[in-house]
Formats: C-alpha cells, structure tokens, sequence
C-alpha cells in the first residue's frame, strides 16, 4: 500500500514528463502518417507491378512481346486455296486425312461421332455416333486403327478403319484433347495444358513428353494437332493462332496467325478453329473449326 501511494503520490507531485506528454498529443498524427506511408508504398508497388492479364497470352501476344529477338520463331500467315463445305453441326475436335478421305471427330456429349468425310464435297461418307457419356475428343490413326479420345473419361475409343466398328478401349490419365500420329511410330496427345505426350500407337503406354515454349515462356490450351513429318502443328484454344512445334525441344518455331478466314457474321454462330489436317499429296492444310460452315484449304505463308 504504501508503495501504491507514494508512487501515486510521487507521480501527481513530479513535474509533467515532457516524452510521456508529447506522446499521447502526437501518435495519432505518426499513426495517420504510417498508414499514409504504407498506403504510398502499397500504391507505389501496384503501379510497378506488371499488369496481371485476364486471360493467359496467346501466341501471338507473345509473339509480339518478343519482337524480332533471336529467339523469336516465324511470323506466319494462312494464304486461301480453296474453300470447302464443312457441316455447321460438326462440333470439330479432330481432323486428318488418310487415303484420300477425311477423318473427323466431333464433340459435345449426346452428339459426339467419327464420321469419315468427302474433302473435296464436305458430304458425310460415314458416321458412328459416340455413347451419350462421352465428348469425343482428338482422332488419329494408330496402328491401322482409329483411336478417338474422349474428353474427361479417360480411356480412348478404338474403331476399325474399314467397317468403323467399335475395337476395345485404351485408357489413361488426365483429360484428352488433340491426338495424332507421328509417321506411325508414335502418337502424339494433348490434354489442355503446354505438355506434348507421346504415347506407343499399340498400347498407348507413355514413351515420353515435351512442354512447349515460346521464346522460353510455357504455351498452355493447346488443342487440335496434326503431325507433318516430324513437325508437330498445334492450334491453341480461344484463339485463331496454330503453333509450329519442335518436338524433340518442345520449341515453337513459327506462329501461324489464321484469324480471318470467318466472316464476322460467321463468326457471330460459330466456335473457335480447332482442325488441322495437312494433305500429303498437294502440300496444303484443311483448316476448319467447331460448327464452321467452310473448311478452308490454306499454304502457311510469312506474315505481311
Ligand atoms: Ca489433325
């Protein structure tokens, strides 16, 4: 107690203590001014702090973020040889031509199909149509056979090639996209990131994969695919962009910039281009795209 008392006593009794004083006049001020500060710094590493996109950049930004850099690959265009129907129903996810027909797969669930088609006509030669639980995804021929992924069941649909009967099933894991086979040694697979697997055309056991880069930045959606002696082309989804792809490396040699070839008004009742299928004989590629009225056959020439 008597401590209790002096103490108080003593601190009534001793003259005002100018630190304990000022203090509790000015923290409020120092508080505003800190939080002023950090407000500033905050602001300051906003600005700084490259703008976060919407979207992941297509190729083509990236394309020309890199500008002619050494490591910068081809800036490509599509040059229009002809134009051909394509069915306006056929949601397209595969594509490729083998023996002067066209192999097509489409998608969405209750209206997925392998279909074999005229390239010349658009008419529909021969079509199967998928159990309503699958969304058809990418079509290649593998080992003599026609090999249709599906989208998020993880398994592949197998078919014979002459009587498009249905041939057993090989599965695998994550989700498939785009599909096609390597000079018949391997296929080659998507599955909506930036990974190229490539898998034994029998079994399709995983033999190895590659992640693409351009100009050393990862290159994710890529979508429909089409081998063309031991190049890989790949288009990228939501965009109009087909990359050029070095398997072994993973490397994007060229951008191919097929925006375009829609009208607008086609544009207005359509999906996005997602079909590629390179013709041996002429040296040309069909390009069409999900519910596209026209498939278009184009050479890839520099870019204007
Ligand atoms: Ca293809």
């Amino acid at each position: 107690m008597a401590r209790k008392h002096s103490s108080r006593q003593a601190r009534k009794a001793s003259p005002p203590a100018p630190r304990s004083r000022r203090w509790p006049m000015h923290w409020p001020i120092m508080a505003v001014m800190a939080a002023l500060l950090v407000a500033l710094a905050v602001f300051w590493l906003n600005r700084s702090a490259p703008p976060r996109p919407m979207h992941p950049a297509s190729p083509s930004e990236v394309q020309a973020a890199v500008g002619q850099s050494p490591d910068a690959p081809e800036r490509l265009a599509v040059k229009i040889v002809s134009i051909r129907p394509h069915d306006p129903n056929a949601f397209t996810q595969g594509l490729f031509l083998h023996g002067g027909s066209l192999f097509e797969s489409t998608g969405l669930y209750g209206e997925s199909s392998l279909r074999e088609v005229n390239p010349e006509t658009g008419e529909v030669k021969r079509r199967v149509s998928v159990p309503q639980q699958y969304f058809a995804e990418g079509l290649a021929l593998a080992d003599g056979r026609l090999v249709q992924l599906t989208w998020q069941n993880q398994k592949a649909l197998v078919y014979g090639l002459a009587d498009f009967k249905t041939a057993g099933e090989l599965p695998y894991q994550g989700e498939g996209w785009g599909l096609c086979s390597d000079g018949g040694r391997r296929l080659v697979m998507t599955d909506g990131s930036d990974r190229l697997t490539f898998r034994d055309p029998k079994t399709f056991a995983v033999l190895g994969e590659v992640r693409v880069t351009l100009a050393g930045q990862p290159m994710d959606r890529l979508n429909e695919l089409e081998c063309v002696d031991g190049t890989i082309y790949a288009n990228v989804w939501q965009t109009d962009d087909i990359l050029r792809i070095d398997p072994a490396s993973g490397k994007v040699t060229a951008v191919v910039d097929a925006s375009g070839l829609l009208t607008p008004a086609e544009r207005q009742t359509t999906d996005v281009l997602n079909g590629i299928a390179w013709d041996p004989g002429k040296k040309t590629f069909l390009i069409t795209g999900k519910l596209w009225p026209k498939m278009f056959e184009v050479t890839f020439v520099p870019r204007p």
